[in-house]
């Protein structure tokens, strides 16, 4: 099929995603928006049911903007057959790891069943989930053969990363997007159909190119925090502020970007990506020093974390045991709700193990979620004279910090909060 580079470039196409969360339904309202049709699939009928009724599970999509998208004609599915009407599916389903840390692809592969399933002649497929180099054309190039289609005539087919950043302010209609195709042609058929849904498209050669930049973008961060967090404990054995310090190189204007100290690593990108391409790195007999290094710090840093707590009580002649601590955020980063690979839960978890009474903080989280994790919950209102220490793990824009340092007698600060809001206190001890 000719022209099909012409027909994203200008026709009203509709966009199908496979996967209704956090990447998945921005990126389908994102394409109502830009006036394109635009038709969710999800394995859940109850994810569908709530979305169809104008109910939105994610953060970064208000209501409001579901419902505009339903407005301008979005329809929602758990029948597969809906993704028929779209003319592009864009695959935006989990990648994360199984027990030994492996990649899982079970996501991923159950998404090229249901594209085998249901593609037709003329869409374009694009992967966006996160994962190791190779896998687009393992797993989907398959997936539209096996349907007799013939790629680059009848079906193109290409990799694109997600970048959603969950709770920040940038959203997916504003954030630059990589492109590779598995093949020139389906390069081009993919950059034409991005450029109606993102104000920048930086294409690359190959899909393997695309899934390689994603996973160089979050192993940096995953390397460059474990680096300030190694030197964090360097700092506290030196008797140097290391908040100080990093806002001091933070002055150089080229050359530097802040990366802070905290309990550990969280969420579902930064812990997990960087374990993609380690485990492709192991596949071709390469060893991923770096990556393996900083999961180790960052994987060190809820029981450093614990310790320095420990020594705190110490310091006061109190045991763990028995002392009642309060937790402050157990979201994995500051201001969002997820609690997902919160380093901030493992904090906790081990001072429990040392028998320490543990209440948490965290408006955002809730008190539903806070008892599922066995924590028992505070208002932010309630008094916190009855506790020992308080340990800012999650450092969310909401919390009353001066309060928390009046009524507790020690503030363990694993997040540099009272420095960055200027609130001095002679109770905080700063990671
Ligand atoms: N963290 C630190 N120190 C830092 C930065 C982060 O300890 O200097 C911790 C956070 O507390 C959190 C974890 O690392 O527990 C991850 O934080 P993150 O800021 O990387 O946020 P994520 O996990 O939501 O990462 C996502 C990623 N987006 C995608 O993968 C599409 C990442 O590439 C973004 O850079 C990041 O959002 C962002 O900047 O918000």
């Amino acid at each position: 099929m000719t022209g099909r580079v012409d027909f994203f470039s200008r026709e009203r196409w509709t966009a199908g995603v496979i996967g209704l969360g956090y990447v998945g339904l921005p990126l389908l309202v994102t394409a109502a928006a830009r006036g394109l049709g635009a038709v969710g699939y999800d394995v859940s009928a109850e994810r569908v049911d709530q979305l169809t009724t104008g109910r939105s599970h994610i953060d970064d999509v208000p209501d409001a903007s579901l419902g505009e998208a339903i407005e301008a004609g979005t329809r929602f599915s758990s029948d597969p057959a809906i993704l028929r009407e779209a003319d592009a599916l864009f695959i935006c389903v989990p990648s994360p790891l199984g027990r030994s840390r492996q990649p899982d692809l079970s996501y991923i592969v159950a998404a090229a069943d249901t594209v085998a399933a249901v593609v037709r002649p003329g869409q374009l497929i694009s992967l966006e989930s996160t994962t190791y180099p190779g896998t687009t054309e393992d797993y989907v190039v398959p997936a539209v053969s096996s349907a007799g289609l013939t790629l680059d005539e009848e079906a193109w087919v290409a990799f694109s990363p997600e970048r959603v950043s969950p709770g920040d302010e940038m959203k997916t209609a504003d954030i630059p997007k990589v492109v590779g195709g598995v093949t020139p042609a389906s390069g081009d058929v993919a950059e034409a159909a991005y450029r109606r849904l993102v104000p920048s498209v930086h294409r690359v050669s190959s899909a393997r190119a695309a899934e390689m930049s994603k996973l160089l973008e979050n192993t940096y961060r995953a390397v460059n925090i474990g680096l300030v967090n190694e030197v964090a404990q360097l700092c506290h054995e030196l008797g140097i502020d290391v908040w100080e310090v990093v806002d001091a190189a933070a002055t150089k204007p080229f050359g530097f970007q802040a990366f802070y100290p905290g309990p550990g690593v969280g969420g579902h990108c930064i812990p997990l990506d960087p374990q993609y391409l380690a485990w492709r790195a192991r596949e071709a007999n390469f060893a991923t020093r770096f990556i393996d290094v900083a999961e180790e710090v960052n994987n060190r840093m809820p029981a450093y974390s614990a310790d320095r707590i420990t020594d705190l009580l110490n310091q006061r002649g109190l045991p763990v045991k028995g002392t009642a601590i309060l937790g402050v955020g157990i979201a994995y980063k500051p201001d969002v709700a997820d609690d997902r690979e919160s380093a901030s839960i493992h904090v906790l978890e081990t001072l429990r193990e040392r028998g320490a009474d543990i209440a948490v903080l965290d408006p955002l989280v809730g008190p539903e979620r806070i008892t599922a994790h066995g924590f028992s919950p505070v208002g932010v209102d309630d008094d916190l004279t009855g506790f020992e220490l308080a340990a800012i793990l999650t450092d969310h824009s909401d919390i009353d910090y001066k309060r928390l340092a009046d009524q507790v007698p020690v503030v363990f600060d694993a997040r540099g909060a009272y420095r960055r809001l200027g609130i001095s206190a002679e109770n905080v001890e700063p990671l």
